[in-house]
């Protein structure tokens, strides 16, 4: 499965902490987008869809979540609960987002502009298509 976690540049002083991305430095991509995700209620699950070719970086910078990923063959599920902790999820990863904390602050940055016809909003459209490129 194209996720992993990426190496952010944590500086600290007797000030509190200060953290850095560059982008093509310490992610594979030039940061196109930056959104945040927060005041989520309880009991929702965001996401539900998959990208064509959106590459994106997400870390909870406040609080925590939860995320499922998959696909097309094998499911994970992440917590993100650190803001050192940055994830990557390549092209063609169903996701859905849930569990958010309290005053959780979803941060994501995009290799892209935002495109609707990127995402692949129907679960069985998303099989479907990973069935195509003989992942299933
Ligand atoms: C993703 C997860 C982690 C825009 O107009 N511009 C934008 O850049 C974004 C991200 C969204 N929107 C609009 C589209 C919808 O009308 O904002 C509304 C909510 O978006 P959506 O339902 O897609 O939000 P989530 O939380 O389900 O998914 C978002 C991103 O869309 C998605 O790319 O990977 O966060």
């Amino acid at each position: 499965m194209d996720i992993r976690f990426c190496n952010l540049q944590i500086h600290g002083d007797n000030r509190g902490k200060l953290n850095v991305i560059e982008g093509k430095k310490d992610i594979p991509f030039e940061i196109k987008r930056v959104y945040f995700l927060y005041e989520t209620v309880n009991g929702f699950v965001r996401g539900k869809h998959a990208h064509k070719k959106l590459e994106q970086i997400l870390i909870c910078v406040g609080g925590k979540c939860s995320l499922r990923l998959n696909d097309g063959i094998k499911e994970q599920e992440v917590v993100l609960d650190n803001p050192n902790k940055g994830l990557y999820i390549g092209p063609g990863i169903w996701r859905e987002m849930y569990d958010f904390s309290e005053g959780a602050i979803l941060l994501v940055l995009a290799s892209e502009l935002y495109d609707e016809d990127d995402y692949i909003r129907d679960y069985h459209v998303f099989l479907k298509m990973c069935e195509a490129k003989g992942i299933k």
